[in-house]
């Protein structure tokens, strides 16, 4: 079982142009998994909050591709705020935390590198059972 210290922020290479900057993310190279699916999440009106569950097996890359925006990290005993803000950086979040996402600025975009494809039965969205399911696997 992982904690909130466990996922932490992650410089991303950066290619340096005076025309403009690239990162590229490949498989079994810079990435720490295999990625599977690819989304990310735009036009989120201020003010609006995300998230709300924990993942079993799911693991993400979480970038700032553009703005800013806030993740609340959670493992049942611990809380961490982490701020992206820089397409430089991903927060790697690691399976059985959950979150929640507050704080989008005007035009953010949320873009998240996933180890799995999408599947309802990876998700726990229910805060109660996430934390019978944290104080089970403790013991
Ligand atoms: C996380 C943040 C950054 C799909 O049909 N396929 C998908 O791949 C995804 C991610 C979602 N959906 C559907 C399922 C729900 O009906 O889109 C709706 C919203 O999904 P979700 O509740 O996952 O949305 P967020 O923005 O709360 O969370 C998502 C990720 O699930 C989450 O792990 O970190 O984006």
């Amino acid at each position: 079982m992982f904690s909130v210290h466990d996922c932490q922020l992650v410089d991303l290479p950066i290619v340096h142009d005076k025309a403009g900057n690239i990162t590229v993310l490949e498989n079994n190279n810079n990435i720490p998994f295999n990625i599977k699916r690819v989304y990310y999440l735009f036009d989120v009106p201020m003010g609006s909050e995300r998230g709300g569950h924990a993942h079993y097996e799911l693991q993400q890359y979480v970038v700032a591709a553009s703005g800013s925006f806030t993740f609340i990290l959670d493992d049942g005993k611990e809380k961490k705020e982490v701020f992206l803000n820089h397409p430089n950086k991903a927060l790697h979040i690691k399976p059985g935390i959950w979150r929640e996402m507050k704080d989008f600025s005007s035009g953010s975009v949320c873009l998240v590198l996933a180890s799995m494809l999408y599947t309802e039965d990876d998700y726990i969205r229910d805060y109660q059972n996430f934390i019978k399911y944290r104080n089970y696997e403790i013991q």
